[in-house]
């Protein structure tokens, strides 16, 4: 017979090993490390398999390759060499999210190279989520980011041509698509997401679109994967874009199942999606990528076994 010393500890030791087990179950085991990043943009998914190599985590490697084209001058949808909004200022929006649940964002944020690097500050060094505007620039300064004018001439040239012809009007277009969402799994399985972006070319002044909205431009749940988006950042932040794609693949779709499913409830709610693109990406917990579009032209870049390649998505309105 049992002692009930003994009945105690087995007893307890059973329910506590049933939700363990099933936790076991629940978490499948992770794919092989990757980096993975809207549009063509190996030098980021590079830049970010190279902190994987040396012992980074995916929250680092996807910071290191978000700073990649925000320090390009001639990169025209992100960080330094952004197109201006309509009234000629440079405004950018970043948001950075780990495995744990910890999140940072900046928008409106005016002359500063690396908003992705603020993010992370605000994720780890304040007690919120998002700063914003002035406040986002007084923190960043505060913690040594130097402010900088940050219109290229490159870019003022556009913007200028832009003002003979546009008559003021925010415009809305398909072209000027560069936003870089940025995805990864690391070598002790966990997924982090980033997105930076300098938003809308000739946007309205204070304009902020999906890239700094966590859940909207950028999700991760360590239990599923991760997802971001790219395009008209108004649809993403009216379906909530990057937490659908995730809460999908949580359903027990694959990442390319999620992409084409949230890209469906864009086009059946809103019958102009002809006239704007708005794209996903996603990796779940097993390293399978899947992405997928309004528009043609879209496409991804997928560093993986330290080999780079650009790889074209498919879309809902065909060639
Ligand atoms: C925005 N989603 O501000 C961004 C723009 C973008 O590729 O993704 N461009 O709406």
């Amino acid at each position: 017979m049992l002692s009930r010393r003994t009945f105690l500890r087995t007893s307890t030791l059973s329910t506590l090993a049933v939700p363990l087990l099933l936790r076991a179950e629940a978490t499948p085991p992770a794919g092989t490390p990757l980096v993975v990043a809207t549009w063509p943009n190996r030098g980021a998914t590079e830049a970010g398999w190279q902190r994987l190599q040396s012992g980074g985590t995916a929250l680092d490697a996807v910071e290191a390759g978000a700073r990649v084209p925000e320090a390009d001058p001639n990169e025209t949808s992100v960080g330094h060499g952004g197109l201006p909004d309509r009234d000629g200022h440079v405004t950018l929006d970043a948001c950075i999210m780990d495995w744990k649940g910890n999140a940072g964002a900046v928008t409106f944020l005016e002359g500063i190279m690396h908003p992705i690097s603020v993010a992370r500050r605000v994720m780890e060094k304040t007690p919120h989520v998002m700063l914003s505007g002035a406040g986002a620039l007084q923190f960043a300064v505060s913690e040594g980011f130097v402010k900088k004018i940050q219109l290229t001439s490159k870019a003022r040239k556009a913007w200028e041509a832009w003002k003979k012809t546009a008559k003021y009007q925010p415009k809305i277009n398909v072209e000027n698509h560069d936003t870089i969402g940025i995805l990864s799994l690391d070598q002790q399985g966990h997924v982090s997401g980033a997105c930076s972006t300098s938003g809308l070319a000739y946007k309205m002044h204070g304009r902020v679109g999906d890239s700094p909205i966590i859940g909207a431009g950028m999700f991760v749940d360590d239990e599923v994967g991760a997802a971001c988006a790219t395009g008209l950042g108004e649809f993403v932040m009216k379906t909530l874009g990057s937490f659908l794609v995730v809460e999908l693949m949580r359903q027990g779709r694959s990442p390319q199942q999620a992409c084409e499913e949230a890209i469906g409830r864009i086009v059946k709610r809103y019958p102009n999606y002809p006239e704007f693109q708005v794209g996903y990406l996603a990796t779940n917990k097993q390293g399978d990528v899947g992405a997928y579009a309004i528009q043609p032209g879209f496409s991804y870049t997928l560093t993986r076994d330290g080999k780079t390649t650009i790889v074209p998505s498919d879309s809902h309105l065909k060639k």
